[in-house]
């Protein structure tokens, strides 16, 4: 790909490479060493059907050709959009076979995400499901492609199920079962990876966003290597290791801190859950041995309750790792004992800097912190207003640099000069105190993003559609606490008219193509909005408001 020109120096490289982070093998190749090293074993479970490493292997070069004979090849991106299941994984390694780009899509989202998207990416295919938790994603792609007029871009839409009838519409099964040789699709080369360099991106993450659509992350076969495999071993990972998939198998935290990848490349089994109910889960525990998985903190209660219930034997389960959002300490003290597991509390961003509690670090580390950088080569900064480094112990901005870490958003130049220092640090725009320890306490956030139990809303992005809205003359969406997400939206209004209540606003941003989370929870018609001295939306004012009506 040509868009990596913000990258790290050829020095930060020799370092990392220098210090064994970057191991100069692609995920393609990582593929085929698993299934030398581990053929026989058990990589991937959903449902009834199994796949071995040396399965999945072969698997992934039949759909690899699959994809060629659509005409994919070496950097083009392609936007995967699937529940959890297994396709997932499979179609995420033939992409890494020949070298493409998966972008990494949430099921959530809905046509104006997925528009952005293809048009940043320059995706020339999507990756959907016929129709997952009674939506049509196919209605939703042809959505998509009418927007983007004569070109149709996206060129080709695999749907796992019934394709339909509409044309550039293939049947994923189609893919897998491609003879092995015809005219249209030449056998595939013997690379495992089309041909990719390690330092090439090897997927497209999303970034939570602060501004008014989501900025795609370029993260290369080196650094999410590292990051995967990093947490692996912070978590003891090895051929035992069962992960259950619970959260979106899209999302880094359940993809790769370790999640899928770093289960993978540990050589043990991934099981993904079709949905995150412990209901679900623990009936999957039970089956298949389940030793690890990952939840954000709304989650925990449900879980905490279910197993309270004693109906289910979890004894297999050792660690839960909650991350996301900040887990209440009260919370973080009960789920060990409820569930018989270790806690580990990560505060990862798509991003890259990932920090975790370790998993013997004492109670009071694990409950009251969120960790502490996985990397002894990530570098951080705890900064005040003018960017002055604070002492451990007072709040400030953290900021943040090293082996996997992005340099610069995806075709995104004018938002990378300031979502970075001049010496590269990424400013997360979240605010933290630093213990003695090394471990980061979250304690709030600069960025204009709510974050409502680990689903990141760009406070901008819905301001900007609730605008769209006929009797709306400003708009101010704001975060307020929250018992059961941490925090929910509260949308400020000023109308000229009648104001339009909760449900209309919500059909109206559906219409819209606005994915349902960012739905305000609640709708304030209010005469004015405050501002700031500097002339801002005093958006804490607005909370104080709430509090006092
Ligand atoms: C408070 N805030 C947190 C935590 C993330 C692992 C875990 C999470 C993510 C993730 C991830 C938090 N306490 N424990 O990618 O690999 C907020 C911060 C952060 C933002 C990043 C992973 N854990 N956060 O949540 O890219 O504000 O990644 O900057 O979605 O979530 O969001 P995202």
């Amino acid at each position: 790909m040509t868009d990596t020109q913000h990258t790290w120096s050829a020095a930060e490289s020799a370092r990392y490479r220098a210090a064994g982070h970057w191991q100069g093998v692609t995920f393609g190749a990582r593929l085929r060493q698993g299934a030398t090293e581990h053929g026989g074993r058990v990589a991937l479970v959903d449902g009834d059907r199994r796949w071995t490493y040396a399965e999945l292997d072969s698997e992934a070069d039949l759909v690899a050709q699959g994809l060629r004979g659509l005409g994919i090849g070496r950097g083009d991106r392609v936007v995967v959009q699937l529940p959890n299941c297994a396709e997932f994984v499979l179609v995420w390694f033939a992409l890494q076979r020949i070298g493409a780009v998966p972008v990494h899509a949430m099921p959530a989202h809905r046509r104006r995400e997925i528009g952005h998207l293809v048009r940043v990416s320059g995706a020339v295919a999507c990756v959907v499901p016929d129709r997952h938790a009674r939506f049509d994603y196919r209605e939703l792609m042809r959505s998509v492609r009418a927007e983007h007029g004569p070109g149709r871009s996206p060129r080709t839409v695999i749907v796992v199920g019934d394709p339909g009838q509409e044309s550039g519409f293939v049947p994923f099964d189609e893919l897998r079962s491609a003879p092995p040789s015809t005219a249209d699709a030449p056998p595939v080369p013997a690379s495992d990876d089309g041909g990719a360099d390690p330092s090439d991106v090897a997927l497209l993450l999303l970034s939570g966003g602060t501004t008014g659509l989501p900025k795609l992350i370029p993260r290369t076969h080196d650094d999410y290597a590292y990051n995967a495999r990093a947490c692996a071993e912070v978590c003891v990972l090895d051929t035992e290791t069962v992960y259950l998939a619970v959260l979106p198998i899209g999302f880094n935290f359940a993809f790769a801190c370790p999640g899928v990848l770093g289960t993978l490349m540990a050589g043990g089994t991934v099981v993904v859950a079709p949905d995150p109910s412990p209901q679900t889960a623990f009936a999957l525990i039970e089956r298949e041995g389940v030793t690890l998985t990952s939840l954000t903190p709304p989650l925990v209660t449900h879980w905490m309750d279910e197993a309270a219930s004693g109906s289910w034997d979890l004894g297999s389960l050792a660690v839960v790792q909650v991350g996301g959002a900040r887990l209440p300490e009260e919370h973080a003290r009960k789920l060990g004992p409820a569930l018989g597991v270790t806690v580990q509390q990560v505060f990862g961003m798509a991003e890259g800097l990932i920090n975790l509690t370790r998993l013997n670090d004492p109670e009071d580390l694990v409950c009251a912190t969120q960790g502490r950088p996985l990397s002894p080569d990530d570098e951080i900064l705890v900064v005040d207003a003018d960017g002055r480094p604070v002492p451990d112990g007072t709040p400030g901005e953290l900021l943040t640099r090293g082996p996997y870490t992005l340099r610069g958003y995806y075709r995104a130049e004018e938002h990378n000069r300031t979502a970075f220092t001049p010496d590269g640090h990424y400013r997360t725009g979240d605010v933290v105190r630093r213990l003695p320890t090394g471990h980061l306490v979250v304690v709030g956030r600069i960025k204009d993003q709510i974050n409502r139990g680990g689903e990141k809303i760009a406070a901008v992005e819905v301001e900007e559609q609730l605008l769209t809205h006929p009797a709306i003359t400003a708009a101010a969406l704001v975060g307020v606490e929250d018992e059961r997400w941490g925090e929910r939206t509260v949308a400020f209004v000023v109308c000229s008219g009648p104001a339009p209540g909760a449900r209309e606003v919500a059909a109206h941003l559906k219409e819209r193509g606005l994915a349902g989370y960012k739905t305000p929870d609640e709708v304030v018609e209010v005469p004015g909005l405050p501002l700031t001295a500097v002339g801002k939306v005093d958006k804490a004012a607005l909370a104080q408001q709430l509090l006092r009506s």
